[in-house]
């Protein structure tokens, strides 16, 4: 007989979830009814050549459920990959709210996290230019907590009413479901330029933020502002991030596309083979915490989910941390069933009155009763709380609940009034009694209405390199838009961010900035509806910062203040053929791995490659062809007969060429610097007469073999510096 293990959801017995309801695989293969399955591979016929009979149940139920292995994948957020882990709060913040898994620094809550792109299909790629979901389901002891969030702090719409139009403009076009992993062009930016509250979203959208390095390399945010209550139900408005220990990191543009083709995996591939190897990602919980009496305090409207709260003005708080430490064992039953809701809350957390929020919360309820087929999808293991749940609720498609008795109500006394309510004194849940009073309109709140402020913020914080990197994001994305009033449009609204944005984007585009006024002003021969959103608010630009609490700048947005302090699970090519200096080989991997890096020999064939020095041959790990220059952050080129034989391709030299162009450290020693030199990376010297070893650029090189403790110390510490923007600027090399 087959074996059913069952480990019970609600068992508290270990610090991580045990929530697995696991069917083990047996010996024996049977039908869903446990009927032992005689043939696997012949369906019941009449006649070895004859005609397949309707009898074969076990074909027919083996084809039925094939029929119905996939489910509907989430409207947005479809490519998505997960893994479990746990939080520990640092410090009690009872000051603050009287959540219980925020108390006591030694309780572990279980999590299961998310990450997704948002506007690609589950088989999309993941380094498409997009949002990426971050959303955390913390099993807390009072019940399910879910932080629904993005790696971006704001939002492109302020009121939900707008989410489906947004959501239809950004994805593929309705009549030919073109284009995929991308946004879409003329429909998005149609809506866009009619939709000026966008505006500093799309900034972010544009960035570098937009393409990360990895999933444990970005930064995640609850975007609204919530409140958080403490015992004296004293409230706190909060803002929710995580900031990586890894620091946060990107690609570059070039490397994002050509990722999509050689390893459209590559941000599911890094979680999985990370935590795999026991290299589990960490974040810190952050809150900006904002006293109940400073609510108007700010130029902008803390309900408004377009804009964030300057980190200058009120610091993010580090207050615990989340380790990601277990991958899924089904990929169906845990990352496709998780069901996240803005709604799952806890008591000492509540919602704000901010527009987008309302929306949510009845959305993401209502979108799991078609994805997961019915109101039951809490009974899923994944989405089971550890609390014991205990309601009236019953029956529906797919009830797993066996329940017992003929109470299915409350008031009763024929179960002595069970289950009962809890008082909020003891735990139950009660929502902050907010006053709420005004009459019933269809407007948005005036302070809602400046759209280019933060905007210019965000421009004003990125480096010289970020806002390259933007200004060709906007040149790419909006020399693809084939309608012209659109282009200009968008020119507009950057006119009124940044001059310096709009007439480098302006070159691209073949136009001239349209002069400042009134956006609306500009925007001629439209249906006046299409207008009648459009707000002028803050629309001049000016020196004078707004919507930003006075701050030109602000700390907290650009990527160059990551630490610069690591390159833990960082890939190094090491390039080799037969023939190579295999001492020199084991001496830079052992440097690299010291640091925690993952050195990987590539070579032009699998197996294993010769060494001119008379040690052992080397086993390879990937060759050139099937992994590619961009699947690596950094590439060691080792002397030996190996070199002559790799110069020989063209396609190893633009290999390496390709990582110069992307700015990522590179070194070689002895005839290792000739493949450098022919493959022209600016920083390798020529001279080989040159003694010592040398760092430019982040290209160390040293002629001799005897260098590579030096080199590999160079090389890490240019490695940590991440990548070379002046080399990268100068383009040196042709892509
Ligand atoms: Fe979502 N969003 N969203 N969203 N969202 C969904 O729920 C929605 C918004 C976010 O890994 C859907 O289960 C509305 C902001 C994440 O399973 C859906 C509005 C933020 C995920 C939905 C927003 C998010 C979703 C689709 C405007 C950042 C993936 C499938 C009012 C704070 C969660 C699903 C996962 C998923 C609705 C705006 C984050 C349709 C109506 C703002 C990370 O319910």
């Amino acid at each position: 007989m087959d074996m059913e293990t069952k480990t019970d959801a609600q068992s508290k017995d270990q610090d991580l979830r045990q929530y697995k309801v696991t069917v083990e695989v047996g010996q024996d293969m049977t039908t869903n009814e446990g009927l032992r399955v005689s043939d696997d591979r012949n369906s019941l016929k009449a006649g070895v050549r004859g005609p397949t009979l309707l009898e074969d149940f076990a074909l027919r139920e083996k084809i039925t459920h094939f029929d119905h292995e996939r489910i509907p994948e989430r409207v947005v957020h479809a490519r998505g990959a997960g893994a479990h882990g746990y939080f520990q709060v640092y410090e009690s913040m009872a000051q603050y709210t009287k959540a219980k898994f925020l108390q006591d620094p030694a309780i572990q809550t279980p999590v299961f996290v998310r990450f997704s792109t948002v506007g690609g299909s589950r088989g999309s790629a993941d380094t498409a230019r997009d949002v990426r979901g971050f959303a955390v389901k913390f099993y807390t002891e009072e019940g399910n907590y879910d932080l629904v969030g993005n790696n971006m702090p704001v939002f492109f719409i302020q009121d939900a009413i707008k989410f489906p139009d947004l959501i239809h403009s950004v994805k593929p076009e309705p009549h030919n479901e073109i284009p995929q992993a991308s946004s879409a062009h003329d429909t998005f930016y149609d809506f866009i330029s009619l939709t000026p509250e966008s505006m500093h979203t799309l900034m972010w959208l544009m960035s570098d933020r937009a393409i990360p390095r990895s999933f444990r390399m970005m930064e995640g945010f609850g975007v609204h502002t919530f409140r958080l209550i403490n015992a004296e139900n004293k409230v706190t408005f909060v803002k929710f991030h995580w900031k990586p220990l890894m620091g946060v990191h990107s690609l570059v543009w070039d490397e994002a596309q050509k990722l999509a083709g050689k390893d459209p995996d590559v941000h599911r591939r890094d979680l999985w083979e990370a935590i795999d190897q026991g290299d589990f990602a960490e974040w810190e919980f952050g809150v900006q915490l904002l006293d109940e009496a400073d609510e108007f305090k700010f130029d902008f409207d803390i309900l408004d989910a377009s804009k964030l709260w300057p980190e200058d003005l009120i610091p993010v708080r580090r207050i615990g941390k989340m380790t990601l430490n277990r991958n899924p064992d089904s990929y169906f039953a845990e990352t496709e069933q998780v069901a996240f809701h803005t709604a799952h809350v806890v008591p000492g957390i509540d919602f704000t009155d901010d527009p987008l929020l309302a929306g949510r919360n009845f959305s993401y309820l209502d979108t799991q009763l078609t994805r997961l087929g019915g109101p039951n999808f809490a009974e899923l293991p994944i989405n089971r709380p550890i609390e014991t749940v205990s309601n009236n609720q019953r029956d529906g498609h797919m009830r797993y609940t066996v329940n017992k008795g003929r109470v299915t109500y409350e008031p009763n006394s024929l179960n002595n009034e069970k289950p009962a309510p809890v008082p909020a004194s003891q735990g139950g849940y009660a929502t902050y009694p907010e006053k709420v009073a005004g009459p019933k309109v269809r407007e948005r709140s005036e302070s809602f209405n400046d759209h280019y402020g933060q905007a210019r913020l965000f421009w004003n914080s990125m480096s010289k390199p970020e806002q390259n990197h933007i200004v060709s994001a906007l040149q790419f994305e909006l020399s693809k838009v084939e309608t012209r009033a659109i282009r200009q449009r968008m020119l507009a609204h950057l006119a009124h961010i940044n001059d310096s944005l709009a007439s480098q984007v302006a070159v691209t585009l073949g136009e001239k900035v349209p002069s400042n006024g009134k956006v609306s002003e500009l925007f001629t021969g439209l249906p006046p509806m299409a207008l009648a959103g459009l707000t002028d608010g803050a629309s001049a630009p000016t020196s004078a910062p707004t919507a930003s609490g006075g701050l030109q700048r602000t700390s907290g947005l650009s990527m160059e203040e990551s630490p610069k302090n690591s390159i833990k699970t960082r890939k190094v090519a090491i390039m080799v053929a037969d023939g190579v200096a295999g001492a020199q080989v084991v001496a830079i991997k052992a440097a690299l791995k010291a640091e925690g890096a993952l050195p990987l020999i590539v070579a032009p064939h699998i197996g294993t490659v010769s060494t001119s020095d008379g040690g052992p041959e080397i086993s390879v790990d990937k060759t050139y062809a099937n992994s590619g220059s961009v699947a690596y952050d950094a590439f060691f080129v080792p002397g030996g007969k190996s070199v002559a034989t790799l110069t020989q391709h063209d396609e190893i030299l633009s290999f390496v060429h390709e990582g110069f162009k992307h700015g990522k450290a590179i070194a070689a020693v002895a005839e290792g610097v000739d493949l450098l030199v022919m493959a022209n990376i600016g920083g390798a010297s020529k001279s080989k007469s040159a003694p010592g070893v040398t760092t430019k650029q982040g290209v160390v090189t040293a002629s001799g073999g005897t260098h590579v403790q030096e080199v590999a110390a160079q090389f890490i510490t240019a490695m940590k510096q991440g990548r070379d923007w002046t080399r990268a600027l100068k383009e040196e090399v042709p892509a």
